[in-house]
């Protein structure tokens, strides 16, 4: 070890070390934390964002308009490069700290890596309250910073300089570990920010991250192998984890192998190509007709890196054979637990490539894999219907736009969306060419993910075409970062798609008892409600006025021609649409439980609740 010193702030400190770090998997290293995203205030612009001037050879900045959009910008980059690579996000004290709440939580609940480092109040207590420092009258250490604690998979603030060393090394430590990963903040007091110290030089070596490949556990594998083999039904449910992990191959070989096949989530879908015999697409409620029959009926659901929230279980309603048993293999043994499954805990490849060894010569029945064979081919003529439009001159629906992308996109162009009713009808349809194409947020569903996080993939993909999907709620939610994609020169394309206000919450609070109450962006009709005519806001214009190329798309014809001007363009670009209401999306194949007033005075509840109480007796709790 070396005995010297280097006098640098705190924040100069930070930057230069977090420059240093580096992960590795499978002999590939890259930078654990690439650039840094910012919009300075104070809490940040004298520290930090000094510090960044200093670094800017070994540290990029990125300018951001709003906080919130700079961490799904985040988040859609470490998505995009498996969570081996990630970004920081620096913001002022406050209003700029709070707003980072929202993509915290995504990136957790996502469990995908993002360093956040809001400013703070002065350690020193030298001058309270600060401009917009909350005083909690009887917590005097309690900022809004502390509302990030929930949010977080590691939290600290650093108090003092020296307190750094080892709040940075759990940071970095929590960022590449598979298991842990998701926000980690660090939230610095503005005065230590600029407070200097004499930094040990081996904080500011290089530093290696393996991101490890847990192998099972020999006992564990052997029960699952029994499972496995005894199985008549069994059904594999791919989840994110099989991305971060790239264990796409590893699947496919597993599926090639035995015959299993595979259903996935709204993260897994794409674990296998979608024109691959045992990929049956989503799963759930906003499943295919092919994978919930075979949910229905299976003897073994293998989830590989799935979370199962209730979309995958249609609310606890959706694995309803009555011997049906779950064996789970998963990096976190909290997921992997989950319907009293039988465990595998560990990486999603390793155990792959591990259970396909062990069941060498094991195939499911010719009876079972041409069942689902034929199940999935029905399903083929399902999206077709969906996609085609009978006449090209006509307004499209919204499945149609989504058949024009498809006749559009290349293997490799990554489509992202996170809310509305796009969500559904593209785990429906979509057919995923490529691991990464598929990017749909629905662990959080954030509306205004889209934009800032394509945004995201486009840096850590340059020169692959990046689609966000927006419907006009969200755009309305989240333009700001079209802003940055011009300054940063980012080709991202855009397809907004309106239909004046919450299709898909309209549809759900008519199905609940709602009466699509407050879901339509329309004027105020005399009686009150938001009845009348559609708001005469122009998005498009509103997109151009942001510095993007914006091609307006009034027929099928138009929006394929519209599509492919967008992919070639070298602008970021705006396909705006306005879309044909009438209902081309398949129908859900099963439930999920939006809870409906038990007494009500108006008739569509009553009804609804009618519905609801059937359903809910579906329910099936695994033990
Ligand atoms: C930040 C945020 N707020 C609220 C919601 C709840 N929500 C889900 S979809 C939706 C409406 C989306 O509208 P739009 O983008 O126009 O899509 P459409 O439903 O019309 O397809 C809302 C309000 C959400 N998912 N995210
Ligand atoms: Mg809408």
């Amino acid at each position: 070890m070396s005995a010297t010193t280097r006098r640098l702030t705190t924040a100069q400190a930070l930057v230069r070390f977090l420059s240093a770090q580096y992960t590795e998997r499978d002999g590939v290293r890259r930078r654990l934390v690439a650039g840094t995203w910012g919009i300075f205030g104070h809490g940040n612009v004298a520290g930090i964002g000094q510090a960044l001037v200093e670094s800017a050879d070994v540290m990029p900045y990125h300018q951001g308009r709003n906080e919130q959009a700079m961490v799904h910008a985040a988040v859609g980059y470490a998505r995009q490069l498996n969570r081996l690579s990630a970004q920081a996000v620096t913001t002022s004290i406050g209003p700029g700290a709070t707003n980072l709440v929202t993509g915290a939580a995504l990136a957790t609940v996502n469990r995908l890596p993002v360093l956040l480092l809001p400013g703070d109040y002065f350690a020193s207590r030298a001058a309270d309250p600060l401009l917009q420092q909350l005083e909690h009258p009887v917590s005097a250490d309690v900022s809004v910073n502390d509302t990030l604690r929930p949010v977080s998979r590691y939290f600290d603030r650093v108090t003092r300089p020296e307190a750094l060393i080892p709040s940075a090394l759990n940071a970095m430590r929590v960022l590449a570990d598979p298991a842990e990963t998701g926000a980690v903040t660090l939230a610095l007091p503005q005065d230590v920010q600029a407070e200097a110290y004499d930094w040990p030089e081996d904080f500011f070596a290089e530093r290696v991250w393996y991101v490890r490949r847990p192998a099972p556990d020999p006992a564990e594998l052997t029960a699952a192998v029994e499972a496995v083999r005894a199985a008549r039904r069994p059904l594999i449910v791919a989840g994110g984890g099989v991305h971060h992990s790239e264990a796409e191959e590893a699947l496919r070989a597993f599926v090639d192998a035995t015959g299993i096949p595979v259903a996935s989530t709204q993260a897994g879908k794409g674990s296998l190509r979608h024109d691959h015999p045992a990929d049956l697409g989503g799963i759930g409620h906003t499943g295919t007709a092919v994978s919930d029959e075979l949910a229905r009926t299976a003897d073994l659901v293998i989830g590989v890196g799935t979370r199962y929230t209730d979309f995958t279980t249609a609310s606890g309603t959706l694995f309803q054979n009555p011997d049906v048993r779950f064996l789970n293999l998963n990096i976190t043994g909290f997921d992997a637990h989950k319907l009293a499954a039988r465990t595998l805990v560990c990486d999603a490849r390793t155990g792959l490539e591990r259970l396909t060894e062990a069941l060498a010569g094991h195939h499911v029945d010719e009876a079972y894999t041409a069942g689902y064979r034929a199940g999935k081919e029905r399903w083929e003529e399902v999206v077709e219907t969906a996609y085609r439009a009978a006449d090209d001159s006509a307004v499209p629906t919204q499945t149609q736009v989504l058949g024009a992308l498809d006749a559009v996109v290349g293997d490799e162009d990554v489509v992202i969306n996170a809310a509305g009713s796009l969500p559904g009808d593209l785990h429906k349809l979509w057919r995923s060419r490529s691991p990464r194409q598929y990017h749909l947020e629905y662990g959080y569903s954030c509306m205004g993910y889209e934009i800032p996080a394509a945004l995201g993939v486009q840096q850590a993909a340059p020169g692959t075409p990046v689609w966000a999907l927006v419907g006009d709620g969200t755009y309305l939610m989240a333009p700001t970062e079209i802003v940055t994609a011009v300054q940063e020169g980012l080709p991202v394309n855009l397809v907004l798609i309106q239909n004046h206000g919450y299709a898909s919450i309209g549809g759900l609070s008519e199905e609940t008892g709602g009466e699509r109450f407050g879901t339509a962006y329309r004027y105020r009709a005399d009686d009150g409600t938001f009845t009348g005519a559609p708001l005469p806001v122009d998005l498009a214009a509103n997109a151009a006025s942001l510095g993007m190329d914006v091609l307006r798309a009034k027929t099928v014809r138009e929006l394929r021609g519209a599509l492919a001007e967008a992919r070639a363009s070298e602008r970021p670009t705006c396909v705006y649409v306005e879309t044909d209401p009438t209902p081309t999306a398949p129908p859900a194949e099963a439930w999920w439980d939006v809870p409906v007033a038990e007494v009500a005075a108006r008739e569509p509840a009553v009804r609804a609740r009618e519905r609801y109480d059937s359903q809910v007796a579906g329910r099936r709790r695994h033990l």
